[in-house]
């Protein structure tokens, strides 16, 4: 049986849960304790990730990209990529803007309101002392979730970024629950990459920590409810199929938008000082997990954070499925997207990106 190596505090691990799910994929979820990072997290990957799938024949995976890719080549039936080009590509670039950009949010809803930070703190030392008192669990907790709680900076998020992220989160849930009032998930009625990369920020912190959790239901019930649904494994595996024709509901071009508004300047910006690092860098293949800070802007706040490089390789997903498009193809799609937008898309990387052994590295070229 598979094994998903998790915990339920973690983000990208509800992501993984939820397609297993949807899959009816039979798997066992096994708690991310000390022991189990001692033993196998850490020996088998290298590093210190989660969630972590290990397969009935003993493979190790860790990435929840990768984990899905996997799957999807033995559980084919009701595949999670669209095979219209709009809609793929659709499903491709939320998963990258959910991934990367709507961990912002996440992290700070959690980390910066009290009520949630008190229960991650609990719930990071039920993760680490699963037996022991709820007092033992809380001083575990405190220790354990400190890394987390002292990320925020790294990611850009301070005092100064706080209310431009809340104000950008807000009108992002309102947009959502507009969609969700006419969609059962964002592309019809079965779930596509983009919801299961969707529901990880909002599942596992925005819904499950309380005081969010209170703000979802009150603002934006429809978002609950698609919440709901992907966490149930009755309803989420019956799901059907999506829209007919190909077709991208007009309820999420303002989602798209923002996403270019918001992340793809972030993306722009990494790519060129990656550049950089690599002029720096000639001879490294490996690449670091944060190469240097940038300079982020919502609306009219700016903020510092850290560049992640791995952020461009989420972002080769859609910019490799658009460049393979033929031209009637291309101009289906380029309906969904501004000039600005696609140019964006295809504006060139310094350098091809590949994970190997759970680390980034640039792809040498090699031979003729
Ligand atoms: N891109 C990775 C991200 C995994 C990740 O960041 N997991 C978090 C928990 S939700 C973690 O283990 N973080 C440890 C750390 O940042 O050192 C994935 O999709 O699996």
């Amino acid at each position: 049986m598979y094994k998903l190596i998790g915990a339920p505090v973690s983000l990208y691990t509800g992501k993984v849960r939820c397609y297993l799910q949807f899959k009816g994929i039979a798997f066992e979820e096994v708690l991310a304790t000390p022991q189990i990072y001692r033993e196998l997290i850490i020996p088998r990957t290298g590093v210190r990730y989660i969630p972590v799938l290990v397969t009935p024949d003993d493979r190790v995976i860790q990435d929840s990209t990768e984990i899905i890719d996997y799957l999807e080549q033995r559980f084919p039936d009701r595949p999670v990529y669209p095979a219209g080009p709009r809609q793929r590509l659709v499903a491709l670039l939320l998963e990258v803007y959910s991934d990367e950009w709507l961990v912002n949010p996440a992290m700070l809803y959690r980390w910066m309101i009290e009520e949630n930070r008190q229960f991650a703190i609990s719930e990071f030392g039920r993760t680490r002392l699963p037996e022991a008192s709820p007092e033992e669990q809380y001083a575990a907790g405190l220790e354990a979730s400190a890394p987390f709680a002292g990320a925020l900076p790294r990611l850009g998020i301070t005092d100064h970024s706080r209310a431009a992220i809340e104000a950008s989160y807000l009108t992002l849930l309102d947009e959502l629950n507009t969609h969700f009032s006419s969609h059962d998930y964002l592309l019809g009625d079965r779930p596509c990459i983009g919801d299961f990369g969707l529901i990880g920020p909002l599942y596992a912190h925005l819904y499950r920590d309380p005081a969010s959790g209170r703000l979802m239901q009150e603002r934006a019930p429809q978002v609950a409810r698609w919440v709901e649904r992907m966490i149930s494994p009755a309803v989420a595996s019956k799901g059907g199929d999506f829209l007919p024709d190909d077709a991208v509901p007009d309820t999420l071009l303002p989602i798209i938008k923002r996403m270019f508004d918001e992340q793809v300047p972030v993306l722009m910006k990494t790519a060129r000082q990656l550049e950089e690092w690599i002029t720096a860098n000639p001879d490294a293949t490996e690449i670091p997990r944060a190469i240097g800070k940038l300079r982020y802007r919502l609306g009219d706040m700016e903020e510092e954070r850290l560049v992640f490089p791995y952020n461009l390789w989420m972002w080769q997903r859609p910019r490799d499925f658009y460049s393979k498009l033929t031209s009637d193809q291309r101009a289906a799609v380029e309906s969904l997207l501004s000039e600005t937008q696609a140019r964006a898309l295809t504006s060139p990387l310094p350098v091809r990106l590949q994970r190997r052994n759970n680390r980034l590295e640039r792809l040498i070229e090699t031979g003729q």
